[in-house]
């Protein structure tokens, strides 16, 4: 009986039968998935929610004072959102159920933050049961936020709080179906409101939480959900807030020394090649700067190119995309964001159209011996549960596939088959463009999913060579592409005499507007900067002349330029090198004093006459490791420069993790002169720096 069966599946008659279920199938290497992880992994594309009272006060991070009548969407539809996340393919919702302020969207029985003190639904209202549902009805899996740090609790800090934060959990993981992935937060920033306290509260993030006896009570009573961020976690952040992996990627980490407080978690983009757990990367990101919604940014939702990149650089890097969505104030997803996730899924689509490696012939150096249930046809026949493998001991071989005709290609995928762990250290990838063998790529990882983009070659045949392995290795797919073209935006630039600068890669022409209007290549031909001076939206686009592509449109949005400013004092510094802090560029940072010098500190502009403002701008450093950045200010102004008056104070919230241009409105007022003062920094340092200052007219 196994002999027919053995016999039908080499004829392929039965096609979904694993590798792994061969006698001689490779032993499992080093630390394995759970099936919990495989099937999240798969998920690859999930959507985040951020809505809460932030929406509602405009804020990144409340503070934990602000009143839950505030909470009041018109139109609130999760319909819509579950129809716009179903569109862009992605398998799930991860819903803030709490954020830091300590506002509950479903009504907790243990707190009155919640929805039920909301004018919403005249305080009758569930948004994790509203939402739990139209997932269900649009096929999508349940996730939920709830956050660790809650700026509002009287007992935050306390042993009472976790019994909060266990009661939470649990009405969250009991009454609204199975939750995939709970999402637990690291921030904890420290002041607070807390009861009314207004204090700061400092609790050791390695021992306060408990987080072994909380992960033993959600394991208990919701096995399936699968456990991210802080503690001993299944799947981890990838390190940063922009949705980018490392090109070299394990799933594997040192939980134990992370656990130890033994780890930076610039470390986890990479993962820990000797990791002892396997503890795959998530990469999250808003498509917009920040994860609440500000109106201020309905005009800058990440580009297009922007969201390519952090596609292919998390998904593409053996990462999840965690894709944020920040409904805004009516309850719904913005048609600008809703837009542009339509073009990146177009954009994808199209890259990924027509697999190009399924009809060559396909050969390797070295298959496992034992029988040919191993062969590297395996990684052409679009099952992922059969593998080519290698002899156990065998960490080198090469895999060729030979085009019936010359063939172009720009992209490469490949799949290692994780069921047996993590294995390839380094590959490379060659073609034979006219007869010589060229190599295209030099790589390290691949683990669930790796993909190259690559310069376009037409070749007669393609040669992937794992070069380095921890063990003899199993790839499951291996799949070759031929993306269109992609026309990359133009930069522009404005400096602080209004000149404009207009960059495109590759040396493609650029065409501009200054009108507001979508511009063509019947707009004007960008030949040389030119000065424009006044207030004004550039838009522009590059065009591949030879291929007759246009990139997607570029927009900078400039109030009258800074022409007559100038930095006229500072506390400490540079006084020669001050006024990158007003050139127009973002790239240019200046910074106070040196680590010696305490904070406060200040400076003072003068914008060269009266003029009429509704707030500031501060571009925090962007350019570098371990920025040094602003984290609370104070911003004053002043017709004379002597009478001062104190406009805005507060808080840079989550400028750590998400270093963006930061916005504080005020009531309008005429000034000439501006005080911007730093009043706390980002870690011990104290030195603190500033790319740009601008104002809000
Ligand atoms: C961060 C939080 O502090 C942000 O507000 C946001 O929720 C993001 C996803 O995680 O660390």
């Amino acid at each position: 009986m196994k002999k027919i069966f053995l016999s039908l599946c080499l004829l392929g008659v039965i096609s979904n039968v694993s590798s792994q279920e061969f006698a001689n199938a490779p032993k499992p290497f080093g630390p394995l998935p759970t099936q919990k992880q495989i099937d999240w992994q798969e998920m690859e594309f999930y959507a985040f929610v951020h809505f809460s009272l932030n929406t509602f006060t405009n804020k990144e991070w409340g503070y934990g004072d602000e009143s839950p009548e505030l909470f009041n969407p018109s139109q609130l539809d999760v319909r819509q959102w579950a129809r716009v996340v179903k569109e862009a393919g992605m398998k799930g919702i991860i819903l803030v159920a709490k954020h830091h302020d300590g506002f509950c969207l479903w009504p907790s029985a243990y707190t009155e933050r919640s929805v039920k003190n909301s004018p919403w639904e005249n305080g009758k209202g569930d948004l994790v049961k509203e939402l739990a549902e139209a997932c269900k009805e649009y096929d999508l899996k349940l996730g939920l936020y709830l956050s660790p740090w809650d700026r509002n609790h009287p007992q935050y800090g306390k042993p009472e709080y976790i019994t909060y934060f266990r009661n939470q959990l649990k009405e969250l993981l009991t009454n609204y179906g199975d939750v995939f992935e709970m999402w637990f937060d690291g921030a904890n920033g420290g002041d607070g409101y807390y009861g009314g306290a207004n204090e700061t509260r400092k609790i050791n993030s390695l021992t306060y939480y408990n987080w072994d006896e909380t992960y033993k009570m959600i394991y208990d009573i919701a096995p399936k959900t699968l456990v991210w961020g802080v503690g001993p976690s299944e799947a981890r952040w990838i390190g940063n807030e922009e949705g980018r992996a490392g090109k070299t990627n394990w799933s594997l980490l040192r939980q134990k020394d992370e656990l130890a407080g033994k780890v930076h978690y610039s470390e986890f983009m990479s993962g820990h090649e000797d990791g002892e757990k396997w503890v795959p990367g998530e990469a999250d990101v808003s498509i917009r700067p920040g994860w609440f919604y500000h109106a201020v940014e309905d005009d800058k939702v990440r580009s297009l190119d922007e969201m390519v990149d952090i596609y292919y650089e998390s998904i593409g890097r053996n990462a999840t995309l965690l894709l944020n969505l920040p409904v805004d104030r009516r309850g719904l997803v913005h048609e600008n964001d809703e837009a542009r996730l339509k073009e990146l899924v177009a954009t994808i689509k199209a890259d990924f159209k027509t697999e190009l490696l399924a009809g060559a012939k396909v050969q390797a150096s070295n298959t496992r011996a034992v029988d040919s249930n191993f062969g590297p046809q395996n990684v052409v026949d679009g099952n992922k549960n059969t593998y080519w493998a290698t002899d156990d001991k065998v960490k080198q071989a090469a895999i060729e596939f030979t085009f019936k005709k010359p063939t172009a290609i720009n992209r490469i995928l490949l799949q290692e088959y994780i069921k047996l762990g993590q294995r390839v250290k380094a590959f490379s990838v060659e073609a034979n463009v006219n007869g010589q063998w060229k190599t295209i790529a030099n790589e390290t990882t691949i683990g669930y999913k790796r993909i190259l983009r690559l310069d376009r070659v037409t070749a007669s045949a393609i040669r992937v060579n794992i070069l380095d392995a921890k063990a003899g290795f199993v790839i499951s797919t291996i799949q070759a592409y031929n993306a269109p073209t992609f026309v990359k935006e133009p930069q522009i630039l404005r400096d602080k005499n209004g000149l404009v600068t207009i960059k495109s890669e590759d040396g493609n022409a650029v065409y501009y507007t200054l009108d507001g209007k979508n511009p063509s290549e019947k707009s004007i031909l960008y030949k040389t900067p030119f000065t424009y001076n006044k207030a004004v939206t550039i838009k522009a686009i590059s065009r591949n002349t030879k291929e007759k592509i246009n990139s997607a449109v570029k927009m900078a949005k400039y109030g009258v330029s800074k022409e007559k400013w100038k930095v006229i004092s500072v506390s400490s510094g540079d006084t020669k090198t001050v006024e990158k802090i007003i050139d127009g560029d973002a790239s240019t940072d200046w910074g106070f004093g040196n680590d010696e010098n305490k904070l406060p500190q200040s400076v003072i502009i003068d914008m060269g006459e009266l003029m009429e403002i509704k707030g500031f701008t501060y571009i925090p450093q962007q350019v570098g490791n371990n920025l040094n950045l602003i984290s609370n200010y104070e911003f004053y102004t002043s017709e004379d420069n002597i009478t001062w008056t104190k406009q805005s104070e507060g808080e840079f919230s989550n400028i750590k993790h998400n270093p963006i241009e930061q916005f504080k409105s005020f009531a309008a007022v005429k000034a000439r002169f501006l005080r911007f003062v730093a009043t706390a920094g980002i870690g011990k340092g104290q030195s603190v720096s500033i790319a740009e200052i601008s104002i809000i007219e």
